[in-house]
Order: structure tokens, then sequence, then C-alpha cells
């Protein structure tokens, strides 16, 4: 997936390139004052919030969406065109979101499941304890024996300069911030990837735990409406990404799992995003739909074909729209997870790999 991203043959030509150009973050490069965003047209964007709406009032909704009966519990929407895609808004509630964020935080980027840092830090335990107590990643001086081989430990903020100026050292904080995927059961191996002819797959052999329960027993209950009848979906993987202002999702398939009839379960939690959704083809012009905190998106059967991605999320007040989760935050009083939230989006997807 992220390999793919990399792909820059088709550059800007393919309307899929387009769409991401025309929602992605831009500044205005001739504002005095402090940075300003670029204004982006979003009328064309599709608003599941509005259509939910409109439909339990049974006003019209827009051309092209169906809603499903289903006995699931929450209203499910398809689209004629794209068989296989389900958007069930607001399926999560407030107090399942908070708990997705902070396991999101504390408990999914745990050692043995990888994250981005992995490649240059190695495994990290406790990040996010570690950046609300304010520590520092150092480098250890390195054994004489043991060639190229850095470690990195967590200290506290005042053994940093103790070590000497030559000590290389990053602040906790810093790196939650940069934060952008872990991998939950089967991991990825995205070592190969970034290049045309990446390898990218699972790696049964790097060692995983199990999806949480909790965490399977959810995405089972929202991939119903995707599953055929009286089967179940059986999650194995799972990636979470982090995003912060101004980061994307490029667009791409998720194509290494092996039976494509099965959904990929999407949750999105925190700051409002667009997603695109193409066809099968870079040169289908995709879709932009918003997601919300508490949205989750189904893929399966055909939808698995088409190219999709995040070209942007929105961080301002206005149109972040995550004041019920704000509020659950700050009558939890742990101002950490506010803080983070604030200003970022999480997504969780769930995938059955075999
Ligand atoms: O962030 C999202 O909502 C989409 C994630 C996604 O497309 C993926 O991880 O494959």
């Amino acid at each position: 997936m992220y390999g793919s991203n990399e792909v820059l043959d088709d550059s800007e030509r393919t309307a899929f390139r387009r769409a991401e150009k025309q929602y992605k973050l831009y500044y205005e490069s001739n504002s005095k004052k402090k940075k300003q965003p670029k204004h982006v047209d979003l009328s064309d964007a599709l608003d599941f919030k509005n259509i939910l709406e409109s439909s339990n009032n049974n006003r019209e909704i827009p051309p092209g969406i169906v809603p499903l009966s289903s006995d699931f519990g929450h209203p499910v929407f398809g689209l004629e065109n794209r068989p296989g895609f389900y958007f069930i808004p607001g399926a999560l509630s407030i107090e399942e979101q908070c708990g997705w964020i902070k396991e999101s935080l504390i408990s999914f980027p745990q050692p043995p499941n990888r994250t981005n840092h992995n490649a240059f830090y190695g495994p990290i335990h406790d990040l996010f304890v570690a950046a609300k107590e304010k520590k520092f990643l150092v480098e250890e001086e390195s054994s004489e024996d043991v060639d190229d081989v850095k470690e990195w430990k967590l200290v506290e903020e005042h053994q940093v300069s103790s070590r000497g100026k030559a000590c290389k050292s990053v602040p906790a904080s810093v790196l939650l911030r940069k934060l952008r995927w872990s991998t939950l059961g089967l991991q990825f191996d995205w070592s190969k990837a970034g290049h045309h002819f990446s390898i990218r797959n699972y790696n049964v052999s790097l060692p995983h735990n199990k999806i949480p329960d909790a965490l399977s027993e959810q995405a089972k209950r929202m991939a119903a409406p995707a599953m055929p009848n009286g089967e179940e979906f059986k999650p194995e993987a799972a990636i979470v990404n982090y995003f912060g202002l101004g980061d994307t999702l490029g667009g791409h398939l998720d194509d290494m799992e092996k039976d494509w009839s099965r959904p990929i379960v999407s949750m999105s939690l925190g700051c409002k995003a667009i997603f695109l959704l193409g066809g099968k083809s870079r040169e289908d012009p995709p879709l932009a739909m918003f997601l919300r905190s508490g949205d989750v998106v189904l893929m399966a059967g055909e939808a698995r074909e088409c190219y999709h991605g995040v070209p942007r999320i929105f961080t301002d007040k206005e149109n972040a729209e995550i004041s019920a989760l704000e509020l659950q935050f700050s009558q939890e009083e742990d101002y950490y997870f506010l803080e983070y939230i604030k200003t970022s989006r999480i997504n969780i997807n769930i995938r059955q790999v075999f």
C-alpha cells in the first residue's frame, strides 16, 4: 500500500492525481500574515451525515446513493456504481471512538507491533507515556565489538545533557507527532516497498500478537453488512494510520489479501478527512466524500479493486468536527489525548488475510 503511493510514473496526469491535488492542503504563497491555507471548494464532496439526515426525514438523497436495508442496527449506504462499497455514518459511539483513540496511541504501537519508527530506532516501548513525561530517545554509545548496531533508549530530560553534545537525541513528543503507522496482528512487510517492482507482503515469520479481542469483536460486528449471510469476518491484521496536518495517504489498492470478497473494515477517528474513491483505473475520476470520527467504511468484492486515498485532513475548529470527542476527553481529564486528537486523525483498517 505505502509502496504504491511512491509510484510517481503517472505523476499529475491521471484523474486520481488531479483530484488529490484539488483537495490537498496548500498555502497562499503571498500571504504576509500567518500561513493561510488556500481555499478549497468542498461542494462536490459527498456528505453522508447530511445524506443520513435526509434519509431519516424522508427527503431526497443524491442520485447514485443507495440506502441498504439491513438488520444491522445502523443505517448503511452503498453506491450504485461501486458494488462492495459500504458507508456506515456514525457507526461508533463516542465512548468507542475515545477507547480506540487511546488504544491507538498507547497499546497498538507497542512491540512486537511495528511502526514507521522501527526501521531507524528499533522497537520503542511506551512512546505515548514517554512523550507525556517529556522523555527523550537517545542513542546509546555503541559498544566496541558491535559495529553499526545502534541502540536507542528512552531517558529523562535531565539525563540528556549529562551525556554530552555528541549524543544524538530526539524528544519522544516529536516521535509521537511523527508516528505514521503501526501494524497489528500479522505483520505487513514494506521493507521492500518504495520502488516499482516492490515485493511487499505479509511476512508470517515476523513476531506478532493476535489482533486484540475487543478490536476483533468490533471489526466482526462492523463487517456484517458486507459479509455473506451466516459467515463471519476473521480479523487477522490491521494497519493504524496516524495523520497530522498536511499528511496524506496517496491513491492505492490494498491487494495483498487472499480473498477480496472479504471486506476491509476501516474506522475513522479524530479530525474530519476527505476520502477519494476512484475506479479500477487511476484514470477514473474519483468520488470525494467526508470521513468523520466514528464513520466506518467497508470495501469488499469489486470495491477492493478501486483506487482510494486520503488527500486531506481538517484540523481547524470549524471543519474538524470533533467537539463531541473534545468534550468526552476533557471530562476524562486526560489532556494529552485531547491535545493529540485536536490536530490529528487516526484510521484503523482491519483485514482478513487468508
Ligand atoms: O485513512 C483512511 O480512511 C483510509 C486508509 C486506507 O485506505 C488504507 O489504509 O488502506
